[in-house]
């Protein structure tokens, strides 16, 4: 890689691509302070944030609507360093890792993909497993990169055809 990304990231950068998720609290103003902290992380550029999506919940009904959005950073952080900071952003955004699995939540940051790393550690696990199947990651994703290879899925625009855009309710003006 050559270019401003290279500069700010470093010689072995690899794209990787963050979803954002909140729908407790002011779920834009999270949103936009963790699109801050990401372009704030070290060895990282922060490249292009798609639009932001309101969506169903997946998971229990009876919580707010999520607002939902992906970014794409250009960084030199290893795959855990990554996930380790992107569990202090939500830590420092008030996220409380408690009550039902998919229940609300502040902000979630999941990693979603790290180049073409592929990855299965009790920590981490590399494309995130759920990916292939959610309308709410694979629409902004695809808006971002049509192209995008998912390592073991195959190209986003194909998995995103497939998925549909079930529990997606609208675009919303973005505050980036
Ligand atoms: N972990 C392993 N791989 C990864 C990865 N690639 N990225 C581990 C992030 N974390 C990863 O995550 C649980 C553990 O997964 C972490 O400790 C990490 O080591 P968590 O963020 O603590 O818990 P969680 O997010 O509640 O669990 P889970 O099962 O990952 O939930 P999801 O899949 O993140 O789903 N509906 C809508 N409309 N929009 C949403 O954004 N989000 C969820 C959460 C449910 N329903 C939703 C939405
Ligand atoms: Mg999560």
């Amino acid at each position: 890689m050559s270019g401003p990304a290279a500069a700010a990231a470093g010689p072995a950068a690899v794209r990787a691509y963050v979803g954002l998720g909140a729908n407790l609290g002011d779920a834009r103003a999270s949103l936009r302070a963790a699109l801050d902290a990401l372009a704030r992380l070290p060895a990282t550029r922060l490249a292009a944030v798609s639009s932001l999506y309101r969506t169903r919940p997946h998971g229990p009904q009876d919580q707010p609507d999520f607002l939902n959005a992906v970014a794409a950073l250009e960084t030199a952080l290893a795959p855990l360093e990554l996930l380790e900071r992107l569990q202090a952003i939500e830590a420092a955004a008030g996220r409380r890792r408690e009550g039902p699995r998919w229940g609300p939540r502040t902000l979630d940051l999941d990693l979603l993909l790290h180049g073409a790393a592929r990855l299965r550690t009790p920590r981490l696990v590399l494309p995130h497993p759920r990916i292939a199947e959610r309308p709410f990651v694979l629409v902004p994703l695809a808006e971002l990169d049509p192209a995008l290879e998912v390592p073991g899925a195959g190209p986003v625009a194909a998995l995103r055809a497939r998925c549909g855009e079930a529990g997606i309710l609208a675009r919303e003006p973005a505050p980036w």
